[in-house]
């Protein structure tokens, strides 16, 4: 007699911002089966432009694991050319948030797609299977999420502060638009409860984590499975190898430090991963009763990032 099929398990669910985050999947794609992995990925960062849907954190990630990102840019495409954004300065457009002639068939693909009733989370299956992406991605949710600053030049959607102003200027307060009336799908809550091991990336965790959070049910889940969540702390002596996380946590008034993040979790983390150089924050952190773990998270370097996987998987 032929056995019922058994349900998939997906073993590992990894809460994903962008860069950091597509870094440690591709190395626990080499560590684990990568369809054993499932990525709960941000979409705060998303925005409508020119009549488009694009999704930074989620295009980040599956470029990464399909070997197709532009490692120089750290977003989009490589081998990428930008006829259409010179057509489009020289017409008077907005060309400040540079889509590149081959990052720009995705969005137009999405933006399709989304107009004839898929999901975003249908989209991200079709454009993953296309490139041969065997981590599932799974955007938290299908309804509309966006984070807005508060900041010393007034109010600021998360693209112009991020690209337009480079991250440059004093927020004081961040908002998830949208977040609390979001509903997770139901693959993102089953990938949470069901896995045995969750990961926090080192993403931003106050605008590329916090947003994930923010989505009910994903923080209860968290709260409920804390001793099988590992963070990694963005935040090494000090500074964020990339991005604005050091000067978010300073503005929102955590300390800038891997003990910062321990705070910033707490409740929700079970392990945090800390670099090297801050060993000596190790007692301060087990203080909170979060177990430490000391090893490189730069990823810069394939051996390191090899190593940081094997340590958040043992
Ligand atoms: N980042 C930039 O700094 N400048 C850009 O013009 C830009 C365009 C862009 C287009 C598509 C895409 O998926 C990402 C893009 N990014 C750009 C990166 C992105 O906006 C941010 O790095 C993330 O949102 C932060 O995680």
């Amino acid at each position: 007699m032929l056995s019922k099929p058994s349900k998939v398990l997906f073993v590992i669910t990894v809460l994903s911002g962008g860069v950091g985050a597509a870094r440690l999947l591709s190395a626990l794609s080499g560590e684990t089966d990568p369809r054993e992995i499932t990525a709960i990925v941000n979409v705060a960062d998303d925005l409508v432009l020119h009549g488009l849907t694009i999704c930074p954190d989620l295009d980040t990630i599956s470029y990464t694991l399909a070997g197709l990102n532009n490692e120089e840019l750290g977003w989009g495409l490589r081998g990428e050319s930008w006829r259409v954004m010179e057509e489009l300065a020289d017409l008077g457009g907005a060309a400040w948030f540079r889509l590149g002639d081959r990052d720009l068939a995705t969005h137009l693909y999405r933006s399709q797609r989304l107009h004839e009733g898929a999901t975003k989370s249908d989209v991200t299956r079709e454009l993953c299977a296309h490139w041969g992406v065997k981590v599932r991605l799974l955007p938290v949710t299908n309804d509309e999420v966006s984070s807005e600053f508060e900041t010393e030049v007034g109010h600021l959607t998360f693209q112009q502060y991020f690209v337009s102003h480079q991250h440059n200027v004093k927020v004081e307060r961040i908002d998830f638009v949208g977040a609390r009336k979001a509903r997770a799908t139901p693959e993102v809550l089953e990938a949470l409860e069901e896995c045995s091991r969750i990961i926090i990336a080192p993403s931003n965790p106050l605008i590329s984590i916090d947003p994930i959070l923010e989505v009910p049910g994903v923080r209860s889940i968290l709260e409920r499975r804390r001793d099988d969540v590992v963070a990694v702390s963005p935040i090494i002596n000090g500074a964020a190898l990339k991005g604005p996380a050091d000067r978010l946590l300073a503005e929102m008034g955590w300390e800038v430090s891997s003990v910062g993040v321990a705070d910033f979790y707490e409740g929700l983390i079970g392990t945090l991963v800390i670099d090297e150089a801050d060993a000596a924050l190790s007692d301060d952190i087990r203080a909170r009763g979060i177990n430490v773990r000391v090893t490189t998270t730069i990823m810069a370097d394939p051996a390191n990032a090899q190593r940081l996987a094997q340590v958040v998987l043992s």
